[in-house]
């Protein structure tokens, strides 16, 4: 029997908004075989969510939404541990002794914080700033190996390494460091989806303009119409580059991570060709890939107590480790055990 234990994977995605394609071909398609060589975590968090402001009635429905969306995508919750990042004390706990050991000049470089809080001029709350803190929390949280996210979240990553790096060194030995200091899991296509209207900004879940984005719950034909309205550019050629044809490229890389053919080789095939038949190509492929998602997640949406059942069941296995890790945590730190 083999009995090390295996390295944890674990990541998380706001309740906020749709998910979108971007969601799934940059975090969740990547998750699904995971679970064959690592323990895996995978959170709703409602903590991160609530930096902008959520209506509660419409928060809770969403966070039955998304989970029915993870196993609809192909989470199975025997293989995963599927929570809420609110039914585990440690999150908010953690990030509070995290906060200490970080610089407000460290969390003023980061660029979400910086976008968010252009976006929402008038809300520009302590928690937006602090929200790579308790994203360092979830992680380290969990002694992380690896964190597998889209490009936009790298820079995320990165200070969770610096915070871990800065607390091992003051508080444990190379032989026993305190935190495991994880590393980024960053697919090579599908990383950063780009807005269908706007190609050069990241497609995005919360954006108020719906056409940006293809939801996974999108039916058949709003997909093929968003897509085939997509911004192109005029030269008529299906080629890769993404600084000169933003457009053309995000949708290449659509095609290539939902169809599985490489970049290069749909280029091959779409030369000669003009738009109208690789966007076709592009939407038949999309569907294709968000049909059986769309079916299973409306098989078990309504099983309420279903959901309830693999959240109750998820926050009590990611609580052991959790509480695991805050008890080593106060420890090192000089607080009387409880
Ligand atoms: P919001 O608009 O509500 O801030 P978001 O769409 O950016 O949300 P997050 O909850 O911040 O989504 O991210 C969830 C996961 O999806 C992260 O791993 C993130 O890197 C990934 N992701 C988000 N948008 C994209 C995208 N456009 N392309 C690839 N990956 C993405
Ligand atoms: N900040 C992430 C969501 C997130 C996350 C995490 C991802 C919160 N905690 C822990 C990976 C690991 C985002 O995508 N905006």
């Amino acid at each position: 029997m083999n009995s090390a234990p295996r390295p944890v994977v674990l990541s998380g995605i706001q309740p906020s908004g749709h998910l979108t394609l971007g969601n799934y071909l940059g975090a969740i398609k990547n998750w699904l075989p995971l679970y064959r060589e690592y323990d895996c975590y995978y959170m709703l968090v409602d903590l991160h969510a609530i930096t902008v402001r959520q209506d509660p009635a419409a928060l809770r429905e969403r966070c039955y939404e998304f989970l029915a969306l993870y196993i609809a995508c192909g989470l199975d919750p025997s293989n995963n541990v599927l929570f809420v990042q609110s039914h585990v004390g440690g999150h908010a706990r953690l990030a509070w002794v995290l906060n200490c050991y970080t610089q407000m000049g460290e969390l003023s470089r980061m660029t979400q914080f910086k976008d968010k809080s252009q976006k929402n001029a008038d809300n520009i709350n302590a928690g937006l700033f602090d929200y790579p803190v308790l994203m360092a929390a979830d992680i380290l949280l969990y002694d992380s190996a690896q964190v597998p996210v889209g490009d936009d979240q790298k820079q995320h990553l990165e200070l969770t390494r610096d915070v871990a790096i800065r607390f091992n060194n003051l508080y444990g030995t190379p032989e026993r460091p305190v935190f495991r200091v994880p590393e980024p899991m960053i697919p090579p296509v599908g990383a950063r989806i780009m807005g269908l209207q706007d190609p050069t900004a990241k497609m995005s879940k919360s954006d108020d303009a719906v056409t940006n984005a293809l939801y996974l719950l999108d039916p058949p034909d709003i997909i093929t119409r968003k897509i085939k309205r997509a911004v192109t550019d005029m030269d008529n050629t299906v080629r890769y580059a993404p600084a000169e044809k933003p457009g053309v490229s995000n949708l290449l890389s659509i095609l290539s991570a939902t169809g599985g053919e490489s970049i290069a080789a749909l280029e091959a095939r779409f030369a000669g060709q003009g738009y109208g038949a690789f966007k076709s190509a592009v939407a038949e492929a999309v569907v294709e890939c968000l049909k059986p998602v769309q079916a299973r997640y409306h098989e078990i949406r309504e099983d309420r107590d279903e959901l309830r059942r693999i959240l109750r069941d998820g926050a009590v296995r990611a609580a052991v480790r959790a509480d695991a890790t805050l008890r080593r945590v106060h420890d090192v730190l000089g607080f009387i055990p409880e």
